[in-house]
């Protein structure tokens, strides 16, 4: 690759197949249509990836009919990758759960409220460095949040459907060692200081990565040589366990019975939703080439989702949002760790009289969990005919569903995210030595 201005990172990791590389070894994707078909891509009208010898005078690769090019390839999957791959340090975060735990609609609530939070209280800018990359994600935004008629009742379905295995949308597949793999397709976004942030001048970027499997890729038997779509899992950063108490059956008829209301509108139902998590650990340790012995030595963040339909069973807990003004920091806010570790151990509480099995799964598998409970809707959908759930895009308001994220970049990302942090001892400081 020709110089450039801005400094490489010495090894770079691939966001769809995590193949590491060192970045001069990127490919370029040819801009002559032309030039179609490579041997790795399936889709015919697949551009050819090449090692460039000719450059333009802004660094630019040429392609052999002379035309300059912008877009860079993984060497490995010869899948796209956005520039930025190259210059900034990546952070992977895997989301687990079963089918309908609500994971589609967590990701859409989670990255519609984070571009909120981080420019309004954190000062930090957060967008789509390559909206191409995110246009799955970006679509189930528009559907939720800015819908055309945002004052029609729908089916939950209407605005994000279920998420299929092997969707063209959400996962490629490509050509490696000779054998066809699929993969999942990574939504990417920049975190970097903005105006009035403190280290806004210091030109420190980071990238983040996400991904929508749908529930059963995590079912046991589904991870082969051929279906990777839940590699991702192996370079995880943090993890986020989706725990769903409207699958429980104890939950469910605890709900049920305290509402004096039928959860039947509410069609998944997995009592062993604790079995996804022994076998995330089993990938994790295969795909690292160690034993599943080991506990999971990163964060594993539990969700709980749909808070709007179990709250009534959790009174004592507060869902304001954890965040503290600093007065004279130019509307920078805190972010309150202690209030999220005390909703924390309330669920935590809630879950050892209820789904006990959960949390031992859980304390088992990692040394750090943290339980965080998180309403996509913000309220309880109405019934319609035939015992549906029905919803109306105005009134969706999600309660907390940026706070697994801010947490887990508390815990990984150092020094951009400023912290409450009521002892100054405790170790949710992110450690000096993260990548
Ligand atoms: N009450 C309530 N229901 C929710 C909420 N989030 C999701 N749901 C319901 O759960 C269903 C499944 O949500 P999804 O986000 O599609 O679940 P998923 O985990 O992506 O499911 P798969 O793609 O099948 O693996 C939705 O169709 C909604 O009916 C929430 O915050 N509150
Ligand atoms: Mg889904
Ligand atoms: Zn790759």
């Amino acid at each position: 690759m020709a110089p450039t201005r801005v400094t490489l990172r010495q090894s770079a990791t691939c966001p769809n197949c995590m193949g590491k590389f060192a970045p001069e070894d990127a490919l370029w994707v040819a801009s002559h249509q032309s030039l179609a078909g490579d041997r790795r891509l399936r889709r015919e009208d697949a551009l050819m990836r090449f090692l460039p010898s000719r450059f333009s005078p802004e660094g630019f690769a040429i392609d052999p009919k002379g035309v300059v090019c912008k877009k860079l390839a993984c060497p490995n999957c010869h899948l796209e990758i956005p520039r930025e791959v190259l210059e900034s340090r990546i952070k992977f975060f895997s989301i687990i759960g079963t089918p309908g735990s609500g994971k589609s609609f967590l990701l859409a609530c989670m990255t519609h409220e984070l571009r909120r939070v981080m420019q309004d209280k954190f000062l930090l800018r957060f967008f789509d460095p390559d909206p191409t990359f995110n246009n799955a994600l970006i679509q189930y935004e528009n559907n939720i949040f800015h819908n055309p008629s945002p004052d029609k009742q729908c089916t939950p379905d209407d605005l994000i459907r279920r998420t299929q295995e092997l969707d063209d949308s959400l996962f490629n597949e490509v050509l490696i060692s000779d054998q066809a793999v699929n993969l999942a397709k990574p939504f990417i976004f920049q975190i970097e200081p903005g105006n009035g942030h403190p280290r806004a001048n210091n030109n420190e970027h980071r990238l983040i990565s996400l991904y929508d499997n749908s529930g059963e890729s995590f079912k046991t038997g589904k991870d082969t040589s051929e279906n990777q779509v839940t590699i991702h899992l192996r370079e995880a950063d943090a993890l986020f366990y989706l725990f769903d108490p409207t699958q429980n059956i104890r939950i469910r008829k605890e709900a049920e019975r305290v509402q004096q209301q039928s959860m039947n509108s509410y069609k998944n139902i997995d009592d062993r939703q604790e079995t996804i998590l022994s076998e995330a650990l089993s990938r994790i340790w295969r795909h690292r080439g160690l034993s599943a012995s080991n506990k999971y030595d990163r964060p594993l963040i539990v969700v709980l989702t749909k808070w709007d339909s179990w709250c009534h069973l959790v009174p004592n807990v507060s869902m304001a949002e954890p965040f503290i003004g600093q007065p004279g920091k130019g509307g920078q806010h805190l972010l309150s760790i202690p209030a999220i570790k005390q909703a924390s151990k309330e669920i935590k509480k809630f879950l050892e009289d209820y789904a006990p099995n959960i949390v031992n799964a859980c304390e088992n598998f990692a040394q750090d969990v943290i339980y965080i409970p998180v309403s996509s809707f913000g309220s309880k959908p109405t019934l319609g005919t035939d015992n549906k759930a029905m919803i109306k895009p105005s009134e969706i308001r999600p309660i907390w569903a940026s706070v697994p994220m801010l947490y887990a970049l508390a815990k990984t990302v150092k020094d951009i995210l400023p912290l409450w942090l009521k002892n100054p001892d405790d170790t949710t400081r992110a450690p000096k030595n993260n990548r």
